[in-house]
């Protein structure tokens, strides 16, 4: 029997907390394990056969199981009866130190809502194991640091399976007489059960090869449902050139004669790097220029070259226990966004991580759901997959690279993977080998794998004769848990400018490690412009209330073009701050404003500037950094500052932003940088002007529309659309739905621009929205389309009366039976209350307390609604 729900934990159960100072070695390895599986949709028979060996006196054998029953259960070939449940493990008592453990189970895969363990999706089984799913599937120490090597049996009808594949190398193969065929794969690296996958469907496939550098052909294979094989193209480029990245920058080579992706509309995250199977959410996959934009073609990019550069940090070394999680995670983004670096415009890749940080993982970090990117304690460890593991962790260790410089941050590397080849590791494990491959002391550096929260940095600067007095501060927040801090260890690229020549002397590495420090620089007869932070080479918050001059000097003069960014990110926010918190008579409204608009002509005109980084450079402030900067905070008030902003730069840089527009919209469609730079300041043009001069903007936008030849110029044009009312909005939006009606992926699109929108009736859209036949709550794509673009829609979301915290709410409800994984990811947002104005805080808080008055919540709600409410 297998209902394949996630167990349910009634409200007033105490929750089970895992934590990570509890760690114990395994009682039993399992050196190989035989997978058999008899595949249907309704009904799989998996037979598994353990080799099992044991490492602790006396102890059982304890098998996990989540929502499975033994169907049989042998020892060494004979029935055994000395077994019993224990909740959801199944607990085997042996008597010798070595045995075969054969176990069958059925599953359901069409029943699988939850998409963790063995699921359907659209007439193909797959599966996703990571972190707890293989435990769906048939019992195991499903834990990462027992490590097997897989045989796979896969036996189901041919002709609605033709293809059957898992990991490791296909070895045979063969046809039976009444209609079934079969397939057997082995893995010969051993790997944790999270990395098991197979896949069974109608499928077709993209080919390429590539030769290692030692000369190993391997066979590459992107499949796909009949009909998609045009668009892998991209994909299939992107994996080749990660594979010979990974070899050049990091010395690591492809392992196996094979490697297979496969691409699933129905997919709880991005993608898996299960050992030569990756299994990926379409989107990661799927493009062309019609239905993929250049943000789609990157995220494709950056997506399949960071499951790939996993087979090192992930599958070759694993992780010991899922408190180590970034231990991949972290280092595997720092690889990719290295990677993607490397493949386009260093800088602006950097802008767009630093956004993504700012965005996502610093909300995190100041909200109820801190936790260290290496967390002490968990109830469910899906709820860690988060911003901060991932993003943070990848921060953290960038910072190692400017601490140890790049040849000796590589010297401690190779020393990491030769020393835990084939290992479970740990943070530490990782943290010693930079240290004595690069040489250099990390004993305090330690500490940003146990703090919670964005350090803040105080900045002070004096100028007296001719030297320079810097006095840096730092202090990190109180998070849950954690309410004192030690000082962390901060380093800053550094640079002061001379107004006179518009340069600087050289750049310095100031590393900041105790509460308070003091730097002095002499040889500067006249006050120089601090350019500090360069590169963003910490993850912290600097506070330094710079001149609207300085940071107008910096924006034109900076050579680090992430400083430039930054100034004149700094320079809006310190406006925006200023006027959401009234801080601002008209005079200095007017003066804010035109420093703002000096700075934003000068970017428009400066012919050293290409338009990928011109792109970037005039994209205001998001409202969720915004807001971290205010507490408590009235999200319209940021919302209507930031539009009132938006419509004044468009007015009077109208001629300006007409003008890009007509340069912009006369180059063709290439992928080549200066043709994508053209598409995304041609849409930034839009933006500006949609405000200030809605008609004309309505004229251009929808011209823009008809004229596209590519998804880019499209969508951004039915961005502009929406936000404004008028016939045109209803005309391209039935003519997208139209046109992409069998296209899921851009139909995902058409949701999320409506529930995005800068429409005053974005969540009577929304409620709409829900009720359309295209609507449904069993794929994660579309959920994610509409609500989670309308909780990020602050207006919307934070209507005055309640009514889009009523609808988030609504959702998590009504999602978590079916899938309490992604229902989870909806309650952040209602997390956040503590930081907004207290009208709005109390119903945000009471939407959370009628989630948590419900019976059966999944762990993963409640975990998260607890947290929440500071349970
Ligand atoms: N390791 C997977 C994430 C799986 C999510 C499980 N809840 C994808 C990745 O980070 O590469
Ligand atoms: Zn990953």
């Amino acid at each position: 029997m297998n209902d394949m729900s996630s167990a349910p934990v009634a409200s007033t159960d105490q929750p089970h907390v895992v934590r990570r100072l509890d760690y114990q070695s395994p009682d039993w390895l399992v050196p190989t394990i035989d997978l058999d599986f008899a595949l249907s949709i309704d009904s799989t028979r998996v037979r598994s056969t353990l080799h099992v060996t044991r490492q602790r006196a006396g102890a059982p054998l304890r098998l996990n199981g989540d929502g499975i029953a033994v169907a049989t259960l042998l020892v060494d070939g004979q029935a055994h009866n000395a077994w019993e449940m224990d909740g959801n493990d199944l607990v085997v008592s042996l008597s010798g130190d070595a045995h075969v453990v054969t176990i069958d189970t059925v599953v359901n895969p069409v029943a699988n809502t939850q998409l963790s363990g063995l699921y359907a999706s659209g007439g193909l089984l797959c599966t996703q194991c990571e972190a707890e799913g293989f435990r769906r599937i048939t019992f195991f120490p499903d834990r990462p640091d027992v490590l097997s090597r897989y045989g796979v049996r896969l036996q189901a009808d041919k002709a609605q399976f033709p293809v059957l594949l898992s990991n490791g190398d296909p070895v045979a193969q063969g046809d039976n007489a009444d209609g079934t065929h079969w397939a057997q794969w082995n893995d010969p690296w051993p790997k944790p059960s999270y990395l098991f996958a197979l896949v069974a469907g109608d499928l077709v496939a993209s080919r390429d090869r590539f030769t290692t550098r030692s000369g190993r052909q391997v066979d590459l294979a992107i499949w796909v449902r009949p009909g998609d094989e045009t668009r892998t193209d991209h994909a299939m480029r992107s994996l080749i050139a990660a594979m010979a990245w990974d070899e050049q920058t990091y010395g690591r080579e492809y392992d196996l004669d094979v490697f297979n992706i496969v691409a699933v509309s129905d997919f709880n995250a991005g993608a898996m790097e299960n050992k030569g199977l990756n299994i990926f959410n379409t989107r990661y996959i799927l493009a062309d220029p019609e239905t993929a934009n250049d943000g789609d073609y990157d995220a494709i990019e950056g997506v399949v070259a960071h499951e790939y550069f996993h087979n090192w940090s992930g599958n070759r070394v694993t992780c010991r226990d899922w408190f180590q999680l970034s231990l991949k995670e972290g280092f595997t983004v720092l690889r990719d966004q290295q990677f993607s670096a490397d493949h386009g415009s260093p800088p602006v890749k950097r802008i767009e991580d630093v956004r993504i940080l700012r965005a996502a993982q610093f909300p995190e970090d100041s909200g109820p759901l801190a936790h260290p990117i290496r967390p002490d304690s968990y109830q469910e460890i899906s709820n860690f997959y988060t911003a901060t593991v991932y993003n943070k962790g990848a921060e953290v260790i960038r910072m190692m690279t400017v601490l140890a410089g790049p040849e000796r941050f590589r010297r401690g590397t190779d020393r990491y993977f030769d020393q835990h080849d084939g290992e479970a590791a740990t943070c530490e494990d990782f943290v010693r080998a930079i240290e004595e491959g690069a040489g250099i002391d990390l004993t305090q550096f330690r500490r940003w794998y146990s703090q919670a929260g964005t350090p803040r940095v105080d900045v002070a600067l004096a100028h007296a004769g001719d030297t320079v007095t810097l006095t840096l501060t730092q202090t990190v927040p109180p998070t849950p848990g954690q309410p004192d801090k030690q000082p962390m260890v901060i380093p800053l690229r550094t640079a002061l400018f001379d107004r006179a020549t518009g340069r600087h002397d050289g750049e310095h590495l100031l590393v900041l490690t105790e509460e308070s420090q003091t730097f002095t620089f002499t040889g500067h007869a006249a006050p120089p412009v601090l350019s500090i932070n360069r590169g963003f080479s910490a993850p912290v918050a600097i506070d330094h209330r710079a001149d609207s001059a300085d940071l107008v000097f910096l924006a034109a003069h900076d050579d680090d073009p992430f400083a430039r960014y930054e100034a004149m990110q700094q320079l809006v926010v310190q406006h925006l701050v200023a006027a959401v918190t009234d801080q601002l008579s008209d005079a200095e409204r007017a003066a804010g404003r035109a420093a703002i608009g000096e700075a934003f002509a000068a970017v428009l005109a400066d012919p050293a500037i290409d338009d990928l980084m011109r792109g970037e450079l005039v994209i205001l402030p998001g409202e969720t950094y915004l807001a971290e900067q205010l507490s408590p905070v009235d999200p319209g008030r940021v919302r209507a500052e930031r539009e009132a902003l938006k419509a004044w730069l468009g007015g009077t840089l109208a001629a300006q932003w007409r003008a890009v527009h007509d340069r912009t919209s006369a180059v063709p469609y290439s992928l080549d940088p200066a043709a994508r730079g053209a598409r995304k300041l041609k849409t930034q043009a839009l933006v500006y002007l949609a405000p200030a001069d809605p008609v004309e903007a309505i004229n251009r936008a929808a011209a823009q529309y008809a004229a596209a030849d590519n998804m880019t110029d499209r969508q951004g044009a039915l961005m502009v659309l929406c936000g404004l009312d008028g016939a045109e909005r209803d005309h391209a939006l039935a003519d997208f739905h139209r046109r992409f009606a069998d296209n899921p992926l851009v139909i995902d699109k058409w949701f999320s621009l409506q529930a995005g929108s800068l429409h005053p009736d974005a969540l009577r859209h929304v409620k709409a929205l829900a009720q359309h036949a295209d609507f449904t709550l069993t794929n994660p794509n579309r959920v994610r389309a509409l609500y989670m673009a309308f909780a990020g829609n602050t207006a919307a979301f934070h209507a005055a009366d309640g009514e889009g915290y009523r609808l988030i709410a609504d959702l998590i409800l009504a999602l978590d039976p079916i899938n309490g994984n992604v229902a989870a990811r909806f309650v952040p947002p209602l997390g956040r209350w503590r930081k907004i104005e207290p009208t709005r805080a109390a119903l945000m808080r009471a939407e959370l307390e009628r989630i948590a008055a419900q019976p059966n919540l999944s762990r993963d709600v409640r975990e998260q609604v607890g947290k929440s409410l500071g349970a």
